[in-house]
C-alpha cells in the first residue's frame, strides 16, 4: 500500500469509529431548524452533510483543514523558486489533515506523473466534437470517456466488499487528478491553437507541467497556476459542484461519473462559469466606453446600466460569504506583486472600488463583495490566456482536488445514499396550519 493511501486508511478508520460512537450517543440531538424560507430559498444554510476537507465561514472565508489561504501560502511546500504553494500539498492536507513535507509532496508529484497517461480513445472522443463545443462540454465528455478505466466500476462489478470502496475511490481519484491537466491542455490547444499540442514535461511539478502544456511559458505563469490550482480547490461541501459530486457519488456512481456531474454544475453562470462572464462583461464595458482605462464614474454608469437591464454583476455576491472573498484577495496580492502595472488588472481593482457601494444601495444583495471569479480572468488575460471560454476548465481541474478527496472520505466513512425530503406547497400550507 502506498504511503498516502496507508495514512488515509489509518485516519479514516479512526474517524469512522469516532463517528459511530458520536451517533450512538448523540444521534437524536437536534443541531438546526429549517424555515419555510430555506425550503423555498435553495436550502441556504441548512446543515445536512459532512465534508471533512474544508469549512467556509461567512466572515473568515474558507479554511482547508483549519488553515486559511494566507496560512496555506506560508505553510505548504512551494514550487521550485520557493514562491507559490504547490497544489499537491493541498491535496495531501485535504486527504489526511496533515501539512506534508517536501519529500511527501515530491512523492505525490511522482505518483501523479506515473499515473498521467491518458487513454488514446479519450483524445478521439474529443476530436469527434466540433471545436465550437464549449470547453466545459469537452471537459466533461473527456472525463466520461476516461471512465472506462474506473477501478471502482470494475471492482464493483467483480463483487467488491463495501469495506473496499474507499480503496477503489482512492485509486480513481489519483488517476483522475493525474490526467486532468493533460486533458484540459489538449482541449485548450485543439480549440484555440489549431491542434498544436505540447508534450508533457515530466520533470515539472503538476501545475508547472500544466502551464507548460497550455503553451504559456515563464516562471510567473507557472507560479500563477500553482496559486490558482490551490485556491480554487475546495469551498466546503454545499456549493453546487461539490454537492453534486457528493450526491452522485452517494449512489455509488464511480468517481469519474461523480466528477463529471460536479463539473456540469460548475459550468453554470451562477457558479464556476462566472469567471468567464466577468471578463466578458469587462471587455464589453471597455468596448462600450471606448477606452482601456475607464474612470470610476464611467464604471459606475456601466454597472448601473447592467443592473437596469435585469442582469447580475458577475463576480460579485455569494451565497455564504459576507466579505471580500479571501480567494479574490489572494489573487489581488499576486497581481500587486507580479503585475502591478497591468491595465486590465487595474480595471478589476477600480471595479472593486465601485461595485460594492452600488450593490449595497440595491438593499437586497446580501453580499456586495467580490468572489473568487472577479479577479482571475484579468490576470490570465495579462499572461496571454484571453480565451475566456476556457476559464471554467481551469477552475474544474483545481476543483477536482477538493471534491475527489472529499469523495474518498465519503466512501471511507460509509456515507449512505443522499435523500433529503421535498414538500409540495400544499403540504407546506398544511404544516403552517397545523402549527398555528
Ligand atoms: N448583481 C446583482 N444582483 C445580485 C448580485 C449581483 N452580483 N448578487 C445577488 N444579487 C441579487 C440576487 O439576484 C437576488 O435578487 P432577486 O431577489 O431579485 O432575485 C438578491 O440580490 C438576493 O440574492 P442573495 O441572497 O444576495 O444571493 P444568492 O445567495 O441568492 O446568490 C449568487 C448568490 C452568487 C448566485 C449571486 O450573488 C450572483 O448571482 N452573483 C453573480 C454571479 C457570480 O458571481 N457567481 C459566482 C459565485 C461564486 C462561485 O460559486 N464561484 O464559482
Amino acid at each position: 500500500m502506498d504511503p498516502l493511501k496507508q495514512k488515509f486508511y489509518k485516519k479514516a478508520s479512526e474517524l469512522g469509529k469516532e463517528i459511530k460512537a458520536l451517533l450512538k450517543e448523540h444521534g437524536t440531538q437536534k443541531i438546526d431548524e429549517v424555515t419555510i424560507k430555506q425550503i423555498y430559498g435553495g436550502a441556504r444554510g441548512i446543515k445536512m452533510m459532512v465534508w471533512e476537507t474544508s469549512q467556509l465561514d461567512p466572515m473568515d472565508g474558507i479554511r482547508f483543514r483549519g488553515f486559511s489561504i494566507p496560512e496555506l501560502k506560508e505553510k505548504l511546500p512551494k514550487g521550485p523558486d520557493g514562491k507559490e504553494p504547490r497544489p499537491e500539498g493541498l491535496f495531501w492536507l485535504m486527504l489526511v489533515g496533515e501539512v506534508p513535507t517536501d519529500e511527501e509532496v515530491k512523492w505525490l508529484t511522482d505518483q501523479w506523473t506515473t499515473r498521467s497517461n491518458v487513454p488514446e480513445h479519450v483524445f478521439k472522443v474529443l476530436d469527434s466534437l466540433p471545436k465550437s463545443a464549449h470547453p466545459m462540454t469537452q471537459f466533461t465528455s473527456a472525463i466520461m470517456a476516461m471512465q472506462t478505466d474506473s477501478v471502482f466500476m470494475r471492482r464493483y462489478a467483480e463483487g467488491m466488499s463495501k469495506t473496499e470502496y474507499w480503496d477503489a475511490a482512492y485509486e480513481d481519484t489519483m488517476n483522475l487528478i493525474a490526467r486532468l491537466p493533460r486533458v484540459a491542455a489538449y482541449i485548450f490547444r485543439r480549440t484555440y491553437h489549431n491542434n498544436m499540442h505540447i508534450a508533457p514535461d515530466i520533470s515539472q511539478d503538476w501545475a508547472g507541467n500544466f502551464a507548460h502544456m497550455l503553451g504559456i511559458e515563464g516562471t510567473d505563469f507557472k507560479n500563477l497556476m500553482r496559486l490558482y490550482m490551490t485556491i480554487h480547490a475546495d469551498h466546503e461541501g454545499g456549493n453546487a459542484s461539490a454537492h453534486t459530486t457528493h450526491l452522485v457519488g452517494s449512489t455509488l456512481s464511480d468517481p469519474y461519473l461523480s466528477l463529471a456531474a460536479g463539473m456540469n454544475a460548475l459550468a453554470g453562470p451562477l457558479h464556476g462559469l462566472a469567471n468567464q462572464e466577468v471578463i466578458k462583461w469587462i471587455f464589453k464595458m471597455l468596448d462600450a466606453l471606448g477606452t482601456k482605462e475607464p474612470t470610476k464614474e464611467q464604471i459606475a454608469d456601466y454597472v448601473n446600466s447592467t443592473l437596469a437591464s435585469g442582469k447580475v454583476i458577475p463576480g460579485y455576491g455569494h451565497a455564504v460569504l459576507r466579505r471580500p472573498d479571501p480567494r479574490f484577495m489572494a489573487q489581488k496580492e499576486f497581481a500587486e506583486e507580479y503585475i502591478p502595472d497591468s491595465k486590465i488588472v487595474q480595471v478589476v481593482w477600480n471595479v472593486f472600488e465601485v461595485v460594492p457601494d452600488i450593490l449595497k444601495g440595491l438593499g437586497k444583495v446580501k453580499n456586495p463583495w467580490p468572489n473568487v471569479d472577479a479577479h482571475s480572468g484579468a490576470i490570465l488575460v495579462h499572461y496571454g490566456l484571453d480565451q475566456y471560454s476556457f476559464y471554467t476548465v481551469l477552475f474544474g481541474v483545481s476543483r477536482a482536488l477538493g471534491v475527489l478527496s472529499a469523495l474518498c472520505w465519503s466512501r471511507a466513512l460509509g456515507m449512505p445514499l443522499e435523500r433529503p425530503k421535498s414538500m409540495t406547497t400544499k403540504a407546506v400550507k398544511e404544516a403552517i396550519k397545523a402549527m398555528s
